[in-house]
C-alpha cells in the first residue's frame, strides 16, 4: 500500500473540542458514583483524547430508575406516535446541522475516515431517525377474527425500559440501529456505548434533549462490559436488551438474561461473510465490488467480505488485480481526503489482525500483498490478501483488512463452501446468470444477500444474522417490531354469557 500515515500534511485537521465526557441520565451530565474515570484514545497515534466518566452498577441503576420513572409515569410512552415522530424528526435535523463535529468525533474515536462519517455515518444516522419518526403514528394492532362471537383484537405496546449495548466500530450508525426503533416504540432506554468510542453517544444524548425527548427516556452510560454492560444484561428493572458486539459476549448477555429477570434478547454478531463471484463476471467490477467488501472501515464491520470464492476460470486474473488494487490502496490519517484507510481502532485489535497474518502464513497460506503493519505510530496495518484453502483466517473473524481468495468449480461447490461456517450474517454474489443468482441467494443461510452489490443497506431493509451470528433485526419495521409487545384484548359480543 502506498501508506501515507503521518507523512503527508497536506490536509486539515478540524478543530475538535469534546463538549461532553461524562454520564447522561434523567437529562442531566452527572459524574460516575464512584467519581472514576477512564481514557478514551486516538488510534492514529494511540494518544489520550479524553478522559470520560466510567459508569458502573450504581450508574446503571440510576439510569435505570429514570427509565423506569419516565416509562411508567412521564409523556413518551403516553404521547400520540405522531407526536413522538415530530420530535424524532427534529433530533434528525440537529444531527444534520451538527455532521461535521460529530463525524470528527468518531474519527478520532475509532479511526474511521472523516470523508465517509460525513457522508454516510451521520446522514445515515438522521434517516434512520426519519424512516422511524414515520412509523411511529402507524404502530397498530389487528382485529382478529374470532371463532367465539367475541371482539378480539390486538395492541401493540412499548415493551418498557431497554437496554442497549453497543460497539465500537460504527458508533454513530449502532447508536441509531438500536435508538431510533426504541424511541419510536415509545420505549425508554439506558445505552451503554463501548468504551473506546463513547464521544459521539453522549453528544446524540445532548442533541435529543434539545429536540425535546423528555428527560429519563434516553440515558447513556459509558463504562466497560464486565461491569456497565453486565449491569444492563442481568438486571431485574430492564425489561429487553439488544446487544452488538462480539459472539462470545453475546453468549454472556443471554445468559445473564436467562439468569435474572428473563428479558428478551436480540444478538447481533460476528460474521465471517462470503463474497461469490463466477465466472460470467465483469472482471473490474467484481475486484472492487470485493475489494470494498473486505476493506471497508479498515475490516472492522460485521458483515466483511472477507472470504471470497472465485471461479476457476477468472481465479488467476482475479487474484493479480485485485492485488493491484490492494497496492494502490492509501492507508493513513483518517482525516486525509486522500486516504482510503485509516487504523485499526486499538492496540488489541491491532494485534489481533496481525496474529492472524501470522497465522494464515504458518497454516501454509500464500500471502500475495500487504501482511505488515505500516506509518510510524498509531494502529496502521497494509490491506492484506491470502490465498489459501478452508483454514483459520478463511474460518474465524478478523475484524480488519484481511482477505482470503479461495478457488472453486462448480455452483454446488460455491454453495456448499460459502454455507461451511457457522456464522450467517451476509453474502455477496456477482455474476450476471440470473438463474445462479437465485438459486444460491436461497441457498445460503444469511441474514443478507447481496447480488452484485455489497454492504446493501437500507432503513426499510432489516439486517441480522442467521446462526451464531445472532438473531432479532435491526432496521426495517422488523426491528420496530422487537421493541414492541402484542397484547390480545378479547370481549364478548351481544352480552352472550361466557
Ligand atoms: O467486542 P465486545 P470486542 C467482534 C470482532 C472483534 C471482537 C472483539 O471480531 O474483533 O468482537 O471485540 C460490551 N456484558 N466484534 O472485545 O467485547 C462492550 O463493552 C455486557 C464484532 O470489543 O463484544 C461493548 O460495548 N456487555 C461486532 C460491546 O459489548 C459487554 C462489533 C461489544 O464489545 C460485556 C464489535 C459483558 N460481559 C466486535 N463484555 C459486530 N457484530 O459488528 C463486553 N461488553
Amino acid at each position: 500500500a502506498a501508506a501515507v500515515a503521518n507523512g503527508d500534511k497536506g490536509f486539515e485537521v478540524p478543530k475538535l473540542e469534546i463538549k461532553f465526557t461524562k454520564l447522561f441520565i434523567n437529562g442531566r451530565f452527572v459524574d460516575a458514583v464512584s467519581g472514576k474515570t477512564f481514557e478514551t484514545r486516538d488510534p492514529r497515534t494511540g494518544e489520550v483524547t479524553a478522559r470520560i466518566a466510567e459508569g458502573d452498577k450504581a450508574d446503571v441503576d440510576l439510569a435505570v430508575k429514570a427509565a423506569r420513572e419516565a416509562f411508567d409515569h412521564g409523556p413518551w410512552p403516553r404521547m400520540s406516535g405522531f407526536q413522538r415522530g415530530r420530535i424524532l424528526h427534529k433530533f434528525a435535523d440537529l444531527v444534520e446541522q451538527h455532521t461535521e463535529e460529530l463525524a470528527a468525533l468518531d474519527t478520532v474515536d475509532a479511526g474511521k475516515l472523516f470523508a465517509m462519517g460525513k457522508a454516510i455515518d451521520i446522514p445515515g444516522g438522521a434517516n434512520l431517525l426519519r424512516y422511524y419518526a414515520g412509523a411511529a403514528d402507524k404502530i397498530h394492532g389487528e382485529t382478529l377474527k374470532m371463532a367465539r362471537p367475541c371482539h378480539g383484537y390486538t395492541l401493540k405496546e412499548p415493551v418498557g425500559v431497554v437496554g442497549h449495548i453497543v460497539p465500537w466500530n460504527y458508533p454513530t450508525t449502532m447508536f441509531f440501529f438500536k435508538v431510533s426503533p426504541a424511541l419510536a416504540a415509545g420505549c425508554t432506554m439506558v445505552v451503554k456505548p463501548a468504551e473506546q468510542t463513547p464521544l459521539s453517544a453522549l453528544f446524540y444524548a445532548h442533541l435529543a434533549k434539545e429536540a425535546g425527548v423528555p428527560d429519563g427516556v434516553l440515558n447513556v452510560v459509558p463504562g466497560f462490559g464486565p461491569t456497565a454492560g453486565a449491569a444492563i444484561s442481568s438486571h431485574m428493572d430492564i425489561d429487553k436488551v439488544s446487544f452488538t458486539g462480539s459472539t462470545e459476549v453475546g453468549r454472556l448477555v443471554m445468559e445473564a438474561a436467562a439468569k435474572s429477570n428473563l428479558k428478551p434478547v436480540s444478538l447481533e454478531l460476528g460474521g465471517k461473510s462470503p463474497v461469490i463471484v463466477f465466472d460470467d463476471a465483469d472482471l473490474d467490477m467484481a475486484v472492487s465490488l470485493v475489494h470494498m467488501a473486505t476493506y471497508t472501515n479498515k475490516g472492522e464491520i460485521c458483515v466483511a467480505g472477507s472470504r471470497i470464492y472465485v471461479q476457476e476460470g477468472i481465479y488467476d486474473a482475479f487474484v493479480k488485480k485485485a492485488s493491484e488494487m490492494a497496492k494502490k490502496s492509501v492507508v493513513g490519517d483518517p482525516f486525509n481526503p486522500r486516504v482510503h484507510q485509516g487504523p485499526q481502532i486499538d492496540k488489541d485489535q491491532y494485534e489481533k489482525v496481525l496474529k492472524y497474518i501470522d497465522i494464515g502464513t504458518r497454516e501454509g497460506a500464500t500471502l500475495v500483498t500487504g501482511g505488515k503493519p505500516c506509518g510510524e505510530n498509531g494502529y496502521y496495518i497494509e490491506p492484506t490478501i491470502f490465498t489459501n484453502e478452508e483454514m483459520s483466517i478463511a474460518q474465524e473473524e478478523i475484524f480488519g483488512p484481511v482477505m482470503a481468495l479461495m478457488k472453486f468449480k462448480t455452483v454446488e461447490e460455491a454453495i456448499q463452501k460459502a454455507n461451511s461456517t457457522r456464522y450467517g450474517l451476509a453474502a455477496g454474489i456477482v455474476t450476471k446468470n440470473i438463474d445462479i443468482a437465485n438459486t444460491v441467494s436461497r441457498s445460503i443461510r444469511a441474514g443478507a444477500i447481496w447480488i452484485n452489490c455489497y454492504l446493501g443497506f437500507d432503513p426499510d431493509a432489516p439486517f441480522g444474522g442467521y446462526k451464531m451470528s445472532g438473531f432479532g433485526k435491526d432496521m426495517g419495521m422488523d426491528a420496530l417490531e422487537k421493541y414492541l409487545h402484542t397484547k390480545a384484548v378479547v370481549t364478548p359480543l351481544y352480552n352472550t354469557p361466557w
